[in-house]
Order: C-alpha cells, then structure tokens, then sequence
C-alpha cells in the first residue's frame, strides 16, 4: 500500500505539480511552458532567432528570445537563418533591416518596430530599431506578448518610451545596508568587486531591461562620500560594463562636501574656483572608466545633507556647477527638490515649491530637477506636488517610492499602480486644463524622466515579497509610458508571474490594495501618523520630536472640535501654490474631493459627509473598509491554492495574515487615539479597539528594518 502511494506520489510529482519549485526568483521572466495548443503556435511563428550584427545588446536580445521562447514553447528554438518561423533582429546597419523600409524615424535610439511580413517568401517576424538598445526593448515586448498569452503571427508593433531617463534609485550605503530596504542587503556587494561578478546583477540589469529602465543610481542619497574614491570607482566600473548589454547606465549620488571630505579642501562652496576644478577632475576620472557614466543625483541642503545653501548659494547655482563638470561627457545632473529645513517655520507642504519655483529657468540644460510625486514625502495618498506645472522652463522628473517605506513594508500586499496613475493623471492646469503631471514630465525640448526608489534586494525574491515585484515593474511600465493603465500593466504582470491563468483573480486583488493600506493606515486624507524614525506601525499620538514637522500630531491637529491641516488661505495657504482653479476647487471643504479634505482643512468631527456620516463615522467607517479589504484578498488568496506552486502560494498566504494582523493594528490604535482626542464615543455597531489606548502607546520596535542611520 505504502508503495503504491509512493507511487502515485511519485507519478503527482511528475505530472501534477508545476515544473519546478519557484521562489519568485524569475520574476515576470519565468518563461514557463504555456499549454500545448498555445505553445504549437507560437513554436510554428518562433522557429529560430536571426541576427547579423554584434552590438552586445542584439546579442543580448537574441540570447533572451532564445532562452524565453525555448522555455514558453517547451522546444529549443536556436538562433537560426532566415525561414518561415524565423525571428529576425537588427538596426538599420544591417542591410537586410535597412532593405525593410521600416517606420523607424523618430523612433530615436530606444523606439522599435515589431512586425510579422515576408521577406523573400518567408512568414518572418522582424525586430527593428535604430541602435541596438531599441533591439532588445523590442525582443522583449515579443516575450511579453508570448508570455501573456496572446499570438504572435499578425504584429505590427511601433513604440518607444515617451521619456528619457528612466531610473532606478538604490538607496544602498557602502556596507550594504539599505535605507528603507526590506528586501534583505544592497545587491552590490562592494567587497567582493570587482573581482566577483554575481551573476545576480546580470539578472537585475535583464529584468531592468525587460521594462526599460535604462538607469541605476547606485547608492543612497544620503551619500557617503567614499562612493567616489578610487576603490569605489573601480567597482562601480565593474557592475556598469556588466549592465551596458542591457542599456542600463550607472548613475552615483553624491555628497555636496565631498571636495572637503575626499578632496582635501576646505570648502564645497560651488562658486569656489577650487571646488569646480575638483569636481571637473572628478567627472574625467569617472568618464574615463566608465565612458557613457550618466551622471550625479543630488540630496542638497536637506535633512542635514550638505548643500549649496551652507554657503549662501542656490540650488540652481549647485547644481549648475556639477553640471558644468559633467556636461564635456554628456552627463547629466539629477537635483532633488526634497527640500524641507529645520530653520523654517513654514508648513514642510510649502517648502520645496517656495525655494524651486524661484529658480524656474535658472538651471543649465543638462540639470533636471527631480520632484517627489507629492509635496510631503511618499504617503499613501498625497495631491500632487504643486511644482508640477509650475516650473515652465525647467525640466521636472517625477521620483516615485517603489520600496514600500510608508505603506507596510514589504509584507502588505500594496499594488502601487493606481498611486502613480493618480499622480500622472492629476490635471495641474498649468498652462490649462487637461496638462496632466504626466504632460509635465513629457514635455518637449528638454531633459525628461522618472524615478523610483528601488525595492529590491538580496531576498531571493528580489522585492521581499512576490507582489512587490509588480510594484518594481509597474515603475518600468509607467516610466515607460506614462499615460499607461494601472490596471492593464498589472494585468501583464500577473499574466507573467503567475500565469495567464490567473490573471483576473490576482488583479482583483491588487486593483483595490493601495486603497486598502490608505484606509487602515490614514484615510481622508490623514499623513505621516506614523511611529517614529523606521515609520513601522502606528503613532498618531507622537508628539515630542526636536523638529515640529517631525510630529504626526503636527500633521493631523486633532482636538476636541475637529481634525486636519487648515492648508487654505486662512491657514498655510499650502492650497495657493496649486493653479488657480484647484485652489478654488481644493480650497472648499465642499468641493474638495474627500480623499484629500483633511490634507486641506481642519473640519469638526460632526462635519457632514457625502455618505450622510459624520466625519468621525466616516473616518471609523474607513478604518474598518481597510481591514475588511485584507479579510477579502485573503479570501481571494486562498481560493487560488492549488492553482499556484505551493511555495509562492504559502509566502503570500502568511504575508496576508502578517498583513491582516498590522491592518487591525493601525485601525484599532488610529481609532482609540482619534477617540479619546474626539471625545467621541465609538459609532453604533463598531468593534471597540482590542486593547486601551495605552496599550498601542506602549509598542516599540526599535529594530524595524530600513530605518535611516
Ligand atoms: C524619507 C525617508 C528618508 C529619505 C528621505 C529622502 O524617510 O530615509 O532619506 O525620504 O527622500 O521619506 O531623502
């Protein structure tokens, strides 16, 4: 009996469960055998790969289609010669593309055409750009269309990504420790480079390319200075040369004092004659090592950092400077506009767009001024940066968080998608109505980009759960093309990394997610109640840091009468820096939409809603959806045992209850705080927090990951 069991067992094992065990190590590029009839008809289109060039990024493209084909086909499909089935690669200096007289102008170096025709009697599919960066974006849009389940016989493809720099922002220290990072270590492990060459940064620089992020900002903002020290430099030569195949550019953070504290001097100021030179210096060195090195992304005069303000200088005047050093290489400088000083009482909302617009015009050409998505700092829900609009004359990139620092870490299961929809979407009205943020970032003449806060890491995940890699990929889509659908990249993305399947389930389950982690965490409009420093977990209460703008009590004002930030003109007038018409519209509790009105107004508990519940009841209301949204994807989950490999299946299923258990931690501490602060009884038929105020007051994690040091 035992071993007919065994057997069955055995025969299971073979035939029932998926080829292999997975780990979410493959990401979207699993390349997992598709079911028979799909796969003859991709085999039947997708007989062989043809290149006639050497450009490192065709072969790259080519050793992919073979790789990703072989495994969706379930055949070995090799690089071949021209016949029917054949996939055929190259640039215009191939003589068999240029003969095609494809639609490649305007296309630029990373624009494609993909299209199925004949050549010489031969059913082909031909992959065409004008450089060989463009090749590969195209071979893997052909992956993606295989992978996600549709055909491949009738193409006619033409795209290219609508901007120019689309960057990754690591957030890694030297010793490998990542500032908001949970998703285990740096992937760069500086000790053993250059000499080792973990084939893991291959895999990053694949996965990059597959959503065209074509940069990599190596290290944290808040920058060490040794990043540019010979020793560092070495190695950063190392992962560029490994990352160049896939079209991927390194990029280092620097610190503003570095002249003082690599350099010998004894100033950074960016007007000193001494300081420029050393700079200068520095952008030959880099170039020479790393000749298409793209440049510097700087954190000045902010949280501490050193900057041009020590000196009484600009920000446009700082980064003009670094500018100048890198413009003879064609690098670019990347100017953060995060800006907020401890010296200044104004609402922290204000304070990058009263220091930036100023300066609207003044930057050098190859500066772009990277701009947080809203004015405070990554929430779950914020307007959009005021900036957007604003600053006619001078290239604006907007910088998303990836890494999931103020929405649950990587445990909660958060689709950010519709976060970066709502920003790109938003109507600034500047120059007039319909210019989205997503027109501001795209506009013509200049510089244009995005960037996101990275969220991988050493986890063999990469993103320290499986569905933070959507978030990672939905940044590439989104850079991409910023007029992209939320729910249409996410149905890829499932499509890829669970199967085609199973797409319509599990985007069920990340369309709602973000609004979930709003509601439980701060809905209405509510900010940065979070505990202190690693920002893990619930402090509304806090009220007893150095810095006002520090304090969530600072941020939610909550009192016996009401709750929320006066941003209007009778308050911060934070409203103002908004066009017009917002202004107007934001500026009146009755116009403004509701997910925002305690960003702007400070109302009273008893303030009517659209629901017809007191503003108290809605907030409570809200809380308890948040939590009632994690129960139901939890539900949705389990359904879908059985249907996905046991392993990704039980991490997602635990992270869940992991989630459910911090989303009834966040609504019952926000809703026994708001109450005793309200003076409120707890609506009819709502669960009394588990525990006493006092209780939440007390929890400490001092050990929380991420937290910045
Ligand atoms: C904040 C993070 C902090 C970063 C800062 C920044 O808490 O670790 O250094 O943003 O963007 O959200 O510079």
């Amino acid at each position: 009996m035992a071993r007919t069991l065994g057997w069955i067992g055995l025969l299971c094992a073979l035939w029932c469960a998926p080829a292999r065990a997975e780990d979410g190590y493959d990401l979207w590029l699993r390349y997992q055998r598709l079911p028979a009839a799909q796969a003859d008809r991709v085999a039947a289109a997708a007989t062989g790969v043809v290149r006639d060039e050497d450009a490192a990024p065709v072969v790259a493209a080519q050793g992919e289609l073979v790789r990703g084909l072989s495994g969706l086909t379930g055949r070995p499909v090799a690089a071949g010669s021209i016949g029917d089935g054949a996939i055929v690669i190259g640039t215009v200096r191939s003589p068999r593309i240029a003969a095609l007289g494809l639609p490649l102008s305007g296309l630029g170096r990373e624009g494609f055409v993909l299209r199925s025709m004949t050549i010489g009697g031969r059913r082909v599919t031909v992959i065409a750009a004008n450089a060989p960066v463009g090749v590969l974006y195209g071979a893997f849009r052909l992956l993606r269309i295989v992978q996600t389940g549709r055909a491949i016989d009738r193409l006619a493809i033409v795209d290219r990504p609508r901007l120019q720099l689309r960057v990754l922002n690591h957030w890694d220290n030297p010793d490998r420790y990542v500032e908001r990072g949970y998703a285990g270590q740096s992937l760069w492990d500086w000790q053993k480079l250059p000499g080792f060459a973990d084939p893991r940064y291959t895999d990053y620089a694949r996965a990059n390319a597959s959503i065209g992020i074509n940069g990599a900002v190596l290290n944290n903002v808040n920058a060490s200075p040794d990043m540019l020290t010979p020793a560092f430099l070495t190695r950063v030569e190392k992962l560029a040369a490994i990352f160049r195949p896939w079209g991927i550019r390194v990029y280092l953070s620097v610190r503003f004092s570095s002249p003082i504290e690599v350099g010998g001097l004894t100033t950074a100021d960016p007007l000193d004659p001494k300081v420029a030179a050393w700079w200068r210096a520095k952008a030959d060195e880099i170039h020479a090592r790393i000749p298409d090195f793209g440049g510097f992304l700087v954190k000045a005069s902010s949280e501490g950092q050193p900057g041009p303000g020590d000196y009484g200088r600009t920000h446009a005047q700082g980064a003009n400077m670094l500018a100048a050093a890198l413009k003879p290489h064609g690098g670019v400088v990347m100017w953060r506009a995060f800006v907020y000083a401890h010296d200044k009482p104004e609402d922290r909302a204000k304070q990058a767009y009263s220091e930036f617009q100023p300066l609207d015009g003044k930057f050098a050409g190859n500066v772009i001024v990277q701009v947080k998505n809203g004015p405070i700092d990554f929430q779950p829900r914020e307007p959009f940066h005021p900036l957007f609009g604003a600053m006619p004359r001078t290239p604006l990139m907007m910088e998303v968080q990836v890494t999931k620092e103020y929405l649950g870490f990587a445990t909660h299961l958060a689709y950010l998608g519709p976060m970066w929809e709502e920003a790109l979407r938003s109507d600034t009205f500047r120059p007039r109505r319909g210019t989205t943020v997503a027109d501001v970032l795209e506009r013509p003449g200049g510089l244009t980009g995005m960037a996101g806060v990275a969220n991988v890491g050493t986890d063999r995940n990469w993103s320290g759960s499986q569905f933070d890699q959507a978030n990672w990929y939905a940044f590439g889509r989104m850079a991409w093309d910023p007029d992209a659908r939320a729910d249409a990249i996410a149905r890829d993305w499932a499509a890829m990394t669970w199967g085609p399947g199973l797409a319509d389930p599990v985007v069920a389950m990340m369309m709602p997610s973000r609004q979930a982690v709003v509601d439980y965490m701060m809905p209405l409009g509510l900010h940065h109640l979070f505990a202190t420093g690693h920002h893990y977990g619930p402090g509304p209460w806090v009220d007893d840091l150095a810095r006002a703008d520090w304090n969530p009590v600072y941020y939610h004002k909550a009192d016996r009468q009401g709750i929320g930030f006066d941003r209007t003109a009778r308050g911060s007038d934070a409203v103002g820096q908004y066009a017009p018409v917002l202004a107007k519209r934001w500026g009146d509790p009755d116009t403004a939409p509701e997910d925002l009105l305690l960003w702007f107004h400070h109302v009273s508990w008893d303030r009517r809603m659209r629901s017809g519940r007191t503003l108290w009841a809605e907030l409570v209301g809200r809380y308890d959806r948040g939590v009632a949204t994690v129960a139901a994807m939890q539900r949705q989950w389990a359904a879908l045992a059985g249907q996905v490999d046991p392993q990704r299946h039980g991490e997602v299923a635990q992270f869940l209850t992991i989630q459910r258990g911090e989303a009834q931690w966040w609504r019952d501490a926000c809703i026994a705080y708001f109450a005793e602060t309200s003076g409120r009884a707890l609506p009819d038929g709502v669960v009394p927090p588990a525990h006493p105020l006092q209780w939440y007051k007390a929890v400490r994690t001092p050990h929380a990951p991420g937290n910045g040091r």
